[in-house]
């Protein structure tokens, strides 16, 4: 922690960045000068949803998936800046429980509602209604999932759109349009899963996809005028695989990374790895004749900067249709796919990277195998393993003794001060690339070094950016690193995980516990507890639930289980 007047140091040191640049930059004027508008009247936007099992066939494969209210794909929530969102949550699955994560919500003051089981709440029975209820309060394009034991892949997803009523763009889009963009299974998740999590399994190998789906099997057919320009909010649901889009010969003006607005990068082609999003301006040329195809293809490849022996089983062809009675064309392949290097688009905000930094986070990203010989993948040589007591809970009631990272057992605790800047470096020792996503901040990501570069050597005399770019995954290169800042200026409890939900499952997951001097004996809602009792899970002490001695790790669990069930609803006995 640091004292307080080098806090105010560093505020000043903040402000005066701000006020200096706004000097040079119009884009950080007009910046201020939205942040200076007065502030509309906010509202509360309701979703009833019950969570049901529908039988659904995207891609002419029917097969039971998790949808809600009856009906899949799941519906978008959209709302405005400030406004309240409610969903209330109803699990009629029968056989599953359930969950909703907000992803890229920062979740401020509402810890409490960010969804994963295991860790700010417990997994909600069939049967069972929970609330969640919290601010949308920064722009952009979001999704939800499902962030219970690897159900997300089976269809519990949708969008989350947050409009900006000062969006900094207004007026240079006439229409927008979602795209969003998964791979696709015919089995379940939890046969996949199981499939993946056995000792025979020894290179580790994931789930592959049957398929892609865009827009989940509707589609990408926009109709569009000549001279018109289009935002496309394009987000990837996807379990494993990356997305790239080109849009033909068209230019790809790149407006937002997951929830910050960059500065209008020109772009040809774009790799979105699993969970993020881009939104992008299309404008479509007075001259141009014909329909414009649009290639979306699943990025499967270990290495897509490494160009020999890459492979693209799963494309689509979408249309900007100009004109219906000419022909839908097939796109033209690309022959090199040489995507725009995300790490260095330029923030709108022109925030300068944050500097010094208090705490370093190293993790080193490798596959392991567990105490019985089940593939698992590790943070510095140890694998997640969930506890019975979600860890928010554990630090709202374990006294000052949730300052200890013995408390929560094997979740791969990083404890963090109200104020800190964190540094975190994820040093990626496996010969994939892999996307890092981190709960309850957008983060500056300061650098990401080339494939093959190797672990982080330090911070002197890398490239950091000046001014780097905001998001909420960050895409790490195969043997080779990122280097990440927040300020942990949001007390809670954060899950860093690598996004492909197939390695979450194998553990890879580590857990920010931000401020917990400011979580002690917060309160968490009724019908959050209630959850908890009808799945016999503790909801009060450390990671086993004791709560007398909270040191005492008797009850941990300390190897993970040998018998996967993923979300599978078994009642307590
Ligand atoms: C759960 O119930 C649904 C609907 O009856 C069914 O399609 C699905 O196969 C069941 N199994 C699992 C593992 O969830
Ligand atoms: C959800 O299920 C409950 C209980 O059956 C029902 O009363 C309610 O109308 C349903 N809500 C929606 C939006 O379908
Ligand atoms: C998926 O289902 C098919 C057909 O039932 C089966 O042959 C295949 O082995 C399954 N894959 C996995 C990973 O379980
Ligand atoms: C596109 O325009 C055609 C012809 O007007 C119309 O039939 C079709 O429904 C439109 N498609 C969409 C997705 O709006
Ligand atoms: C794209 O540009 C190339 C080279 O200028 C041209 O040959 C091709 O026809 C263009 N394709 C489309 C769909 O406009
Ligand atoms: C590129 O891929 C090829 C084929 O998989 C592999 O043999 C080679 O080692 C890779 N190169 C680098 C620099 O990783
Ligand atoms: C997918 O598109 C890429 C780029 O155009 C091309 O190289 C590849 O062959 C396509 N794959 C299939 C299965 O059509
Ligand atoms: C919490 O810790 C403080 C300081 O160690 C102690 O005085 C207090 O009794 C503890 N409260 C509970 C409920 O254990
Ligand atoms: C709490 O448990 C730890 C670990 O078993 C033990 O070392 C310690 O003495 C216990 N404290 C008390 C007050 O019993
Ligand atoms: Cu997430």
């Amino acid at each position: 922690m640091l004292p307080p007047a080098a806090l105010i140091v560093l505020f000043f040191l903040a402000l005066a960045g701000v006020a200096s640049s706004a000097i040079v930059s119009s884009d950080v004027f007009f910046f201020l000068l939205a942040a200076l508008a007065p502030v509309a009247t906010s509202s509360v936007v309701t979703y009833d949803w019950n969570v049901t099992w529908v039988w659904a066939a995207p891609d002419g494969f029917g097969r039971p998936v998790v949808g809600i209210n009856g009906q899949w794909p799941c519906p978008s929530i959209e709302a405005t800046v400030g406004d309240t969102v409610v969903v209330n949550l109803l699990n009629f699955l029968g056989n599953q429980t359930t969950g909703i994560h907000f992803h890229g919500i920062n979740q401020i003051k509402t810890a409490e509602m960010d969804g994963p089981s295991g860790t700010t709440q417990c997994s909600v029975p069939p049967d069972t209604a929970v609330k969640y209820q919290f601010t949308v309060d920064a722009p952009g394009t979001y999704w939800y999932h499902s962030h219970d034991m690897g159900q997300y892949p089976d269809g519990f997803r949708g969008p989350l759109i947050v409009h900006d009523p000062a969006d900094p763009f207004k007026g240079l889009y006439d229409e927008e349009h979602i795209m969003s963009i998964t791979d696709w299974y015919h089995n379940d998740s939890i046969t996949l899963v199981r499939g993946m999590l056995t000792p025979s399994n020894t290179v580790f190998r994931p789930p592959f996809p049957d398929t892609i789906l865009v827009n989940d099997g509707q589609g990408f057919e926009i109709n569009v005028t000549k001279g018109k320009t289009y935002r496309f909010r394009i987000i990837n649901y996807a379990a494993i695989a990356a997305a790239m889009v080109n849009f033909g010969n068209l230019t790809m003006g790149v407006i937002t990374s997951d929830a910050s607005y960059v500065k209008n990068e020109a772009v040809s082609q774009l790799r979105i790895a699993p969970a993020q999003r881009h939104d992008i301006l299309v404008t479509v040329g007075d001259q141009d004749a014909g329909n414009y195809p649009v290639l979306v293809g699943l990025d499967m490849n270990r290495d897509w900067t490494n160009s020999s022996g890459l492979s693209w089983q799963h494309n689509y062809t979408g249309h900007m249709v100009l004109d219906l009675s000419l022909p839908l064309l097939a796109a033209e392949p690309v022959d090199q796919w040489l995507p725009a290097d995300d790490a260095f688009f330029k923030p709108y905000n022109d925030i300068a990277a944050y500097s010094p930094y208090d705490k370093l986070i190293t993790l080193d990203f490798s596959f392991c195998l567990d105490q019985n010989g089940y593939p698992r993948s590790c943070f510095n040589d140890l694998t997640y393993i969930s506890q019975q007591v979600p860890t928010l809970y554990s630090a709202a009631t374990t006294n000052d003794s949730n300052t200890n990272p013995v408390v929560y057992g094997q979740v791969n605790p990083f404890i963090v001060d109200y104020g800190d800047t964190v540094q975190i470096v994820i040093n990626n020792l496996d010969a994939a690339g892999h996307p890092f996503h981190l709960h309850g901040h957008q983060f500056q990501v300061l650098y990401r070094a080339a494939s093959g570069f190797g672990p982080w050597p330090g911070d002197e005399g890398l490239p950091y950016a000046a001014h780097p770019p905001w998001r909420d995954v960050v895409a790490v290169m195969p043997n080779s690193y990122a280097v990440l800042r927040f300020h942990a200026t949001n007390p809670g409890v954060w899950l860093f995980h690598c996004h492909v939900e197939w390695h979450v499952e194998m553990g890879l997951t580590a857990t920010v516990i931000e401020a917990p001097d400011r979580l002690r004996d917060m309160p968490f809602p009724a019908d959050h507890i209630e959850a908890c009792r009808r799945m016999g899970i503790p909801y009060q002490g450390n990671a086993a639930g004791n709560t007398e001695n909270f040191t005492d790790t008797s009850g941990f669990i300390t190897v993970p289980p040998t018998t996967y069930n993923g979300a599978l609803y078994l009642p307590a006995t």
